[in-house]
């Protein structure tokens, strides 16, 4: 995992806080969704029998008592049914990104005619491919369920998080699900601040603004060998596809470009790969584990 304080860097999304006016999705007053976001469910089989049933969606104010609109969070909910939905964003990723790493709060409340819960929980997870249309696809990189069957009953707000190593650019999704296993009568799923950052490319090297040597000389020097040390890593990788040969000319030189910028699976990326890590590769745009298991 990697260390998100050091070079942590905020990536503007819409209505992160969940605030303002709700909106009607497809006109219907049962899908209020804060503004900026989209909902999405799981429908049936069995939705006649309470069995995934399409949830509610409905703004809930966390603010003092005499203005509860001062803190808004999104919510879904199903009564005397299972659910399995939530919401989604997608954001533009400034070019360089890499190392996303997303941040929900969340709050549940599940409970049933005899005080038992319906094993509701809730989870984040980022979409590397951006897409908006399938809560359930295999892209999606899921966090940790935070859940009643965990122990958590759901009163005191906890963090959901989700990370995903290298993504470059594009477009990433980010998705929110709340599911219960039992029909219970209420099941409420409460998600507030989202927040997405990302770790900026910490080699040093050339980049947009003017680079500032340490003061301290040692630190100097060595801040100096590790810029030369990146640079040699990729002069190595473009002097071995020279040695290869190109299949032609123009699809060589934009080979030879984009290692040179960096865009190419570097040794890092093919490091975690083979600790068996599952990450996502921004040139083939597929996920990539080892094969050796
Ligand atoms: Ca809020």
């Amino acid at each position: 995992m990697g260390v998100f304080s050091a070079f942590a860097q905020m990536i503007p999304m819409e209505n992160a806080g969940f605030e303002g006016e709700y909106v009607l999705q497809s006109g219907q007053k049962e899908l209020k969704v804060a503004r900026g976001w989209h909902c999405w469910w799981v429908h049936g089989p069995q939705a006649a029998d309470g069995w995934l049933v399409r949830p509610e969606f409905y703004p809930k104010g966390f603010g003092p008592l005499w203005d509860p609109k001062q803190d808004q969070a999104q919510g879904i909910q199903s009564t005397y049914s299972t659910h399995q939905g939530g919401v989604v964003q997608a954001v533009q990723l400034p070019s360089g990104a890499r190392e996303l790493h997303v941040e929900v709060l969340a709050r549940i409340y599940s409970r049933h005619n005899d005080g038992s819960g319906g094993a509701l929980g809730t989870r984040v997870g980022l979409d590397p491919t951006g897409q908006v249309q399938d809560g359930t696809a295999s892209t999606i990189a899921w966090g940790s369920w935070q859940s009643q069957d965990g122990g958590w009953d759901g009163r005191e707000w906890r963090t959901l998080a989700a990370h995903l190593p290298y993504a470059h650019g594009g477009v990433v999704s980010i998705w929110l699900e709340s599911r219960n296993r039992w029909k219970a009568r209420d099941n409420h799923t409460w998600w507030n601040q989202a927040s997405l950052t990302y770790e900026a490319d910490s080699s040093p090297g050339p980049g947009p603004g003017p680079i500032e040597l340490p003061a301290d000389i040692e630190e100097a020097i060595a801040f100096i060998r590790a810029a030369l040390g990146s640079l040699d890593t990729r002069l190595t990788q473009v002097e071995a596809r020279l040695e290869s040969g190109f299949a032609g000319v123009s699809d060589g030189l934009d080979e030879v470009l984009t290692i040179l910028n960096g865009e190419r699976r570097d040794p890092e990326l093919q490091k975690e790969i083979e600790k068996g890590a599952r990450v996502w590769d921004p040139v083939t745009e597929e996920w990539i584990t080892s094969d050796h298991e």
